[in-house]
């Protein structure tokens, strides 16, 4: 069987970095998408030993960007396979009333219509073809709101209606669309949701065991690897010790 071209947005860092190294190692060829170029260069230069890389630098929220990066794709590279939507974080974990507005826009732009852009310039070429694998980043947040949550919530929520409706609109062309929602995985995440406060961003998976990118990077090749006529809809995993996204058994 042919290689699949595997489009990673967020492999910068965390569960997008882990699925490109695992990933590599597999039938797939890897499309690294990020902001920061020089760890995108330098994932590519690492892989390249084990498959074919290639590296878009954009910020999802810019359309233009977005739209220019993926059209610069050229030969085989065009033919894009599999999408993965996993660039995202959280933007501060403050209560409705005193949330910054500048946090809001980061996750409502990111979390949500940078995956709409993203989606919407490589989804065509997908219907054209009649075939295609697009696997969102979601998260337990999208399925359950936690106190200061709230427009983080909110985001994933909206991931967890595209998922399903970008699914209903694919059908009828036979792609395949999945939804993977994560609870706590030590990843960058803590720490750009507390812009960098390493003691807070380390007091969230305190006296736990939690998942690690490498995880999540199992479950996508597990749902890849899937014959034809199955796709894995909707995954949702914990740590053990987590049993929603309120009730953590610490030790
Ligand atoms: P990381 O902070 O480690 O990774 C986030 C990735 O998103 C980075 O590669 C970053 O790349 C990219 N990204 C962020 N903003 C932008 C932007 N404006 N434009 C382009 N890329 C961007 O966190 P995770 O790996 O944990 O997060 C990945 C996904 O998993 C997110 O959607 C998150 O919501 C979700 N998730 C995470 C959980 C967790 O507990 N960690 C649990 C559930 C879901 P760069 O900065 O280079 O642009
Ligand atoms: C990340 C998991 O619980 O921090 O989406 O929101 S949580």
């Amino acid at each position: 069987m042919d290689k699949r071209n595997v489009l990673i947005t967020g492999a910068t860092s965390g569960i997008g970095e882990a699925t490109a190294r695992l990933l590599a190692s597999g039938n797939f060829n890897l499309i690294l998408c990020g902001r920061r170029e020089d760890r995108l260069l330098k994932l590519k230069q690492e892989l390249s030993a084990k498959t074919l890389v290639t590296t878009l630098t954009f910020d999802v929220r810019d359309k233009d960007a977005v739209k220019n990066a993926i059209q610069s794709l050229t030969g085989n590279w065009r033919n894009i396979d599999v999408l993965i939507n996993n660039a995202g974080n959280a933007h501060g974990l403050d209560p409705i009333q005193s949330g910054s507005l500048e946090d809001w826009d980061a996750m409502m732009d990111i979390n949500v219509k940078g995956l709409l852009y993203v989606s919407r310039e490589v989804i065509p070429a997908m219907t054209e073809r009649k075939a295609g694998h697009i696997i969102n980043i979601g998260s337990i947040a999208g399925k359950e709101v936690y106190p200061n949550g709230n427009v983080y919530c909110a985001s994933k929520f909206a991931v967890d209606a595209l998922t399903r409706g970008i699914r209903m609109d694919l059908n009828v062309f036979g792609i395949k669309v999945t939804s993977i929602n994560p609870g706590l995985v030590e990843t960058e995440f803590s720490m750009v949701r507390f812009k960098g406060d390493t003691e807070k961003a380390s007091t969230v998976y305190k006296g736990i065991d939690p998942l690690r990118g490498a995880d999540i990077a199992d479950i996508i090749l597990y749902v890849l690897s899937a014959p034809k006529h199955v796709v894995l809809a909707d995954i949702t995993v914990f740590p053990t010790a987590q049993a929603s996204s309120t009730l953590v058994k610490r030790s």
